[in-house]
């Protein structure tokens, strides 16, 4: 069996499969549930500055196949709240604490509550694709200066490592990412979900409570492969500082993993294929991951890491 252990800042996981950040990553006993499962780590949903409720609905609906609209708004019980249930709880995989904010002041104040209740590391989302104003979260991702600001704000209030979570509906990720690298963080995740709107013709308005929502879902995943190609292969060529990067976007099976592994991502998340399959994805995606790399001869992640990029060195 192929070796499947990874070391990124401030998590060391046993396999490359993190649940990804806004799925079942609310509470503690939805963060347990997972952990059981054989995910290689944990990201929590993103919190904020205070508790917000969920939008109304329907918040979440897989419109056609394979393509999963959200907008659930951000719901989460609050940075004190949460700090609480972490203190109080010990889970048995590595955990990334996902967090918002307003501004950058605020999310520094929340990073330093994390960090002060046992987070080991923490993903800054910058990018929710329909937030709203008091979140501000897809303005930042869309804005290298802000993000700079956000970015060095938390650097400055926490000594854990720090990920920058990053939007696709941008024209060039490797900007933002570049911008987050450069401003300290620690590595980059992406992509959050793609800006996107579907109407109910026969009720003759959009299906998602928010009417604007984020696609995610196996639909989305060859835009995910190459916004995560864009950075890597920026990080190659020096434009961008190197870092690890967490890839995330429509992941369903050990192919899929294989691919983002080979267009340079260190491990990766998910999040829509728990809608199809519960946390029991996880030990099949790793089943499959191992079998692909045994019989291609992969004896460990770094033999497959970024392979797919060789041929892709004069791209811009
Ligand atoms: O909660 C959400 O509606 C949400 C968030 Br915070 C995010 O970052 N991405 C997304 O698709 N939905």
């Amino acid at each position: 069996m192929a070796e499947l252990g990874v070391e990124v800042p401030g998590l060391a996981l046993a396999n490359p499969l993190m649940l990804a950040s806004g799925v079942q990553g609310g509470t503690a006993a939805a963060l347990h549930r997972v952990a059981a499962s054989r995910c290689g780590g944990l990201v929590s949903k993103s919190i904020g500055p205070v508790a917000r409720e969920i939008y109304p609905g329907p918040v979440c609906v897989e419109s056609t196949d394979s393509v999963v609209l959200n907008a659930m708004g951000l719901p989460n019980p609050g940075v004190d709240s949460f700090t609480e249930m972490l203190s109080q709880n010990e889970f048995s995989k590595p955990m990334l604490v996902s967090i918002f904010g307003p501004d950058a002041e605020s999310v520094a104040d929340i990073a330093k509550k994390m960090e002060a209740a046992g987070a080991t590391a923490l993903e800054l989302n910058l990018s929710c694709p329909h937030a709203k104003p008091g979140s501000r979260a897809l303005i930042v991702g869309q804005q290298p200066e802000l993000i700079k600001e956000y970015i060095s704000a938390v650097k400055q209030a926490v000594g854990i490592p720090v990920y920058a979570k990053l939007t696709p509906n941008t024209a060039q990720v490797s900007t933002e990412a570049g911008a987050a690298l450069e401003a300290g963080a620690d590595g980059v995740s992406l992509i959050n979900t793609v800006s996107a709107l579907e109407v109910d013709p026969y009720a003759g308005r959009p299906i998602i409570g928010n009417l604007l929502c984020g696609m995610s879902g196996p639909s989305i995943r060859p835009i995910a492969q190459r916004k995560v190609a864009e950075v890597a292969l920026a990080m190659r060529r020096g434009e961008i500082p190197t870092a690890p990067i967490l890839a995330m976007g429509g992941i369903t099976t050990g192919l899929d993993v294989a691919r983002f592994i080979m267009l340079g991502a260190t491990a990766v998340q998910i999040g829509s294929a728990l809608i199809y399959g519960d946390a029991d994805v996880f030990g099949e995606i790793e089943n499959e991951l191992n079998e692909f790399m045994d019989v291609q001869g992969y004896s460990d992640l770094e033999s497959m890491r970024g392979i797919a990029l060789d041929t892709m060195e004069g791209l811009n």
